[in-house]
């Protein structure tokens, strides 16, 4: 076992104001993750809430993305403390939580996410200790990466008092909740007018509290576009999506 808990790398490079770049696992398969984690990635996104992954699911997975030098983190179904210290306890590098509307909801998340004196994280960390290095402790809340979703009107028009909140790290934006919340369908290229200006606020909130906001997309030029625009934290994939486009363009290339 290590003495020293090894850095966080997209942490670090987040800090150093860089861009990361993930991909999201929906599928619970360790292969999956290691092929994912294997591609020059910054992190592997390992997804409780739309996937298939459980609990129980999350010790194999997160180690098998370590090994390929991702960062593994876990995204959990939903503002839930007991699952928050669950997924930090088997290993995640950090924590994503979905609906984060209100200070207070931020709040909670700092609360299951960090130790004392920041949070109240109870201290039981099965992997953490024994497998990951002897001063997990210690370094966690340095290490560790909070990030909380903003993915509603309500959200973005309080994200510059969620993000102010000490011990969350950054923010991402789901595009389908973003929309939906606004009135529209899931799945459109781009945000509408009035959803792009709940992007756009949570952009401005992050630039004005220091923290990264990020967003979930697919398509390299959509990607660009918002590195452009200062997003540092993007799941740029999926793995099912992956599969489903690369399959569909082989089969159009094969029957043409
Ligand atoms: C959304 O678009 O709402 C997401 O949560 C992406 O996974
Ligand atoms: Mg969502």
């Amino acid at each position: 076992m290590a003495d020293h808990m090894a850095a966080n790398k997209t942490k670090r490079a987040l800090r150093e104001g860089q861009v990361a770049l993930g991909a999201s696992m929906a599928s619970a398969s360790s292969l999956m993750a290691e092929v994912l984690g294997g591609q020059g990635i910054d992190f592997v996104l390992v997804d409780l809430q739309h996937g298939e992954t459980n609990v129980g699911d999350v010790q194999r997975l997160v180690h098998a993305v370590l090994t390929t030098g991702a960062t593994p983190l876990v995204r959990v179904p939903g503002n839930d403390s007991i699952l928050v210290q669950r997924c930090l306890d088997l290993g995640a590098y950090g924590i994503i939580v979905p609906y984060v509307n209100t200070v207070e909801m931020a709040r909670a998340v700092v609360q299951a996410a960090r130790y004392p004196p920041l949070g109240q994280r109870s201290c039981g960390p099965a992997r953490g200790a024994f497998y990951l290095a002897s001063d997990y402790f210690q370094r966690a809340n340095e290490e560790l990466l909070v990030v909380v979703m903003l993915e509603t009107r309500q959200a973005a028009e309080n994200a510059g008092a969620i993000l102010a909140v000490e011990g969350v790290d950054g923010c991402i934006i789901g595009p389908n909740d973003l929309a939906i919340s606004y009135g529209h369908p899931s799945g459109l290229p781009q945000p509408p007018p009035d959803a792009e200006q709940g992007v756009q606020r949570v952009l401005a909130a992050a630039k004005q509290t220091g923290k990264f906001a990020g967003m979930f997309l697919s398509g390299a030029r959509e990607a660009n576009r918002r590195i452009e625009q200062g997003f540092r934290f993007l799941s740029v994939a999926s793995d099912v999506r992956i599969a489903a486009t690369g399959l569909q363009a082989l089969l159009t290339e094969i029957r043409r």
